[in-house]
């Protein structure tokens, strides 16, 4: 498969049993081992892990003990010919972080939050990867009255800026999204993730991840959230998906729901030269009615679409489209797009 330069990467929740919010698991978990050995066969180059894929039960582990259990993890990864993209601190499962994490009103929970960051900071770091992504998935509110806005910006902000001070190396890519756990969360949009990165003490090492999903369900469009971070060099990771409409997060296949949409992240990704950059991240899962045996065709969707839109925007005939562009002819613009697309 030619994959132009491009790596790609998923985190083991990509292969999934199938449990919703209304029903059970309907397929068998795989390990985290048999996960493993099925990312270099669908085409995969990279690893993306929430701290506890890579250490389970890291609560309950000293911080030696942690590095010790990431360190055989990289061992794994090495075995199998892969490396680590991220990890994420999972700071929206623990009790502790029930009314929020870093913004949470208990200054223990708080404490919990800031501790449990450092603790992943570290196993990024036993993992080599050097990147830590930021989903603030309890940072919000159910209830606005709740909390304050602005002191959570600041809360934020220093919780990043404890991290940079912790891992002088350390980068920190935020992952923004604008509701589901929350009502209504504090960074929802890649507008909200820069800025707070611009604030840091050295926001040099704060960039953003986009998800097409988080975009979509923000009432944006990814491709535009995409050329925004990188027209300032700030898009260090993506969570490629799709989405149909303003509903739960589906974590569609890539391109399954929008074409079109789709095409256009990748012309962008791709005109910005984003395989010198960073690793395509898909974030999709396979949805509930799929047999055990038969479910990573998403990913094999979603990287074989990535890769067909990579082509399609490749071979675009650029020079008809600057003189449809100087003569302003939007309507003929469209159609050739629409015909590129439909294969013509
Ligand atoms: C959920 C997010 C989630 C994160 C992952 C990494 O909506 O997309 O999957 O990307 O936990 O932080
Ligand atoms: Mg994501």
């Amino acid at each position: 498969m030619e994959k132009y330069g491009y790596r790609f990467s998923f985190g083991p929740w990509n292969i999934h049993a199938g449990a919703d919010p209304f029903g059970p698991e309907v397929r068998p978990s795989l390990t985290f081992a048999q996960k493993l050995s099925l990312y270099k066969e669908l085409g995969f180059d990279a690893v993306q892990f929430h701290d506890d894929d890579a250490v389970p039960d890291l609560n309950d582990l000293a911080p030696a003990q942690i590095r010790e259990r990431a360190r055989a993890v990289r061992r794994q990864l090495q075995d199998h010919g892969l490396v680590a993209e991220f990890v994420a601190p999972r700071l929206w499962e623990h009790p502790m972080t029930i009314d929020g994490a870093y913004t949470s009103n208990d200054a223990k929970a708080r404490a919990y939050a800031i501790e449990r960051s450092k603790r992943a900071a570290d196993i990024a770091q036993e993992l080599a990867c050097g990147l830590m992504v930021l989903w603030l998935a309890r940072e919000g509110t159910y209830m606005r009255e709740s909390k304050d806005v602005g002191r959570a910006a600041h809360q934020l902000l220093a919780a990043v800026n404890t991290l940079l001070t912790y891992d002088k190396e350390i980068r920190i890519a935020i992952e923004p999204k604008p509701n589901e756990p929350m009502d209504l969360a504090y960074i929802p949009t890649m507008g909200h993730a820069l800025a707070l990165g611009f604030q840091a003490d050295d926001p040099k090492r704060v960039g953003v991840l986009m998800e097409s999903a988080h975009s979509i369900l923000a009432g944006l469009d990814p491709a535009d959230e995409i050329g925004f971070a990188m027209a300032f060099g700030k898009l260090w990771s993506v969570h490629l998906n799709d989405q149909n409409g303003l509903k739960f997060d589906q974590d569609r296949s890539f391109g399954a729901v929008d074409l079109r949409r789709a095409f256009n992240q990748v012309r962008v990704l791709d005109a910005n030269r984003f395989w010198e950059i960073g690793i395509v991240g898909l974030d999709v899962k396979a949805i509930r009615t799929q047999p055990a045996e038969l479910a990573t065709k998403h990913l094999r969707n979603s990287i074989q679409m990535f890769l067909r839109l990579v082509e399609l925007s490749r071979s675009l005939d650029h020079q008809t489209i600057q003189q449809l562009i100087a003569a302003r002819d939007y309507e003929e613009l469209d159609w050739l797009i629409l015909s590129h697309l439909m294969g013509k």
